[in-house]
């Protein structure tokens, strides 16, 4: 008992020591203490190697450093709960003190994020979320229902408020698009002549969601618009309405800002998008890990910023361009 109680001791004197230290983002000293480990961030994004999670980490990474604390990203190869649940139980034995994680299902990944917390390790949800709102000390995410209205409102306009639309989904269980489908849904409702054909899923591929433009094109001879709830499905989207010589004639509302999706813009291939402010997202997501680490109080949920973006004014909103590199 007594050893414990010193080690306890010794971690709040390390503790001390590393709060003090944490304007001067040193290190502090050499070994894995446990006060070394508290000063370590691991994010953990929805998908490798794709626009909108890089801009994520560039934000995070850049607050960490202002803050003296280490931030490392493992994500998976694809968006998926069974590939990213063995990287949430791989970061649970390196014991940091705060994860910041995109959950890729919202039921399904909430154990292995509750097996992090029980561990004494602050998880803080950044983008999308699980259904159990236990488990994070804050929530930072675009209002993703709000996206889906204005993409609504935006669509509804460009189709002259008449004719069929379809709405591009990812993955069932995908707290943020779901969210941007039910905004969809809801407003679209307000404009009687507009035929809402309903959603469908992408499994988050391109060439699938160019394959059901394609297909609903042959069923539905007066589809007038497209909302693609997210970066893969727009991306999709527009290749199939190339493949159909339907771009410009169709009306096409995407999520996102990557380079892609910004070049399509210009080009014509896409008529609005609806960008998020991941960098952003990723800056106060470290900013809530390090409060909550350090025994400070957090906001329980952050809306960041939502921008519509149209061929007319993208140059004066490029600052919500997706980053490939930092
Ligand atoms: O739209 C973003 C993100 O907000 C969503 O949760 C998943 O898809 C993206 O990463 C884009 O691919």
């Amino acid at each position: 008992m007594a050893g414990a109680k010193a080690l306890r001791l010794g971690v709040a004197v390390l503790a001390a020591v590393a709060l003090a230290g944490c304007g001067g983002g040193g290190k502090i000293g050499g070994g894995n203490n446990s006060g070394q480990a508290s000063k370590k961030l691991v994010l953990i994004p929805g998908v490798k190697a794709e626009p909108f999670y890089i801009s994520m980490r560039c934000g995070a990474e850049e607050e960490a450093k202002k803050r003296g604390y280490e931030l490392t990203e493992q994500a998976p190869d694809k968006f998926e709960a069974g590939l990213q649940t063995p990287i949430v139980t791989g970061v649970l034995a390196t014991k940091p003190g705060g994860v910041l994680i995109a959950p890729t299902d919202d039921k399904a990944m909430a154990r292995p994020m509750a097996d992090l917390k029980n561990a004494g390790i602050k998880v803080v949800e950044v983008d999308t979320k699980v259904t159990d709102a236990s488990i994070s000390v804050s929530k930072i995410s675009s209002n993703n229902e709000q996206g889906g209205r204005k993409a609504a409102e935006t669509l509804a306009k460009l189709v002259g408020e008449k004719g069929s639309v379809l709405v591009l989904n990812t993955k069932a269980g995908t707290s943020t698009t779901d969210m941007r489908a039910k905004g969809f849904e809801e407003e679209i409702k307000k404009y009687p002549n507009i035929k809402y054909l309903g959603q469908q899923y992408t499994d988050n591929e391109p060439a699938k969601a160019a394959q059901i433009v394609s297909s609903t094109l042959s069923a539905n001879p007066d589809l007038a618009g497209v909302f693609a709830t997210n970066l893969n499905t727009g991306e999709g989207a527009s290749t199939g309405l190339r493949n159909a010589g339907k771009t410009g004639a169709v009306k096409l509302v995407g999520f996102d800002a990557s380079p892609k999706q910004v070049d399509e813009l210009r080009k014509g291939g896409v008529d609005a998008l609806i960008a998020q402010d991941p960098a952003g997202i990723g800056r106060r997501g470290v900013e809530q890990a390090v409060s909550a680490i350090e025994g400070k109080s957090t906001e329980g949920e952050i809306q960041t910023d939502l921008v519509a973006i149209t061929r007319d004014d993208m140059d004066q909103q490029s600052k919500y361009f997706y980053k490939t590199t930092c």
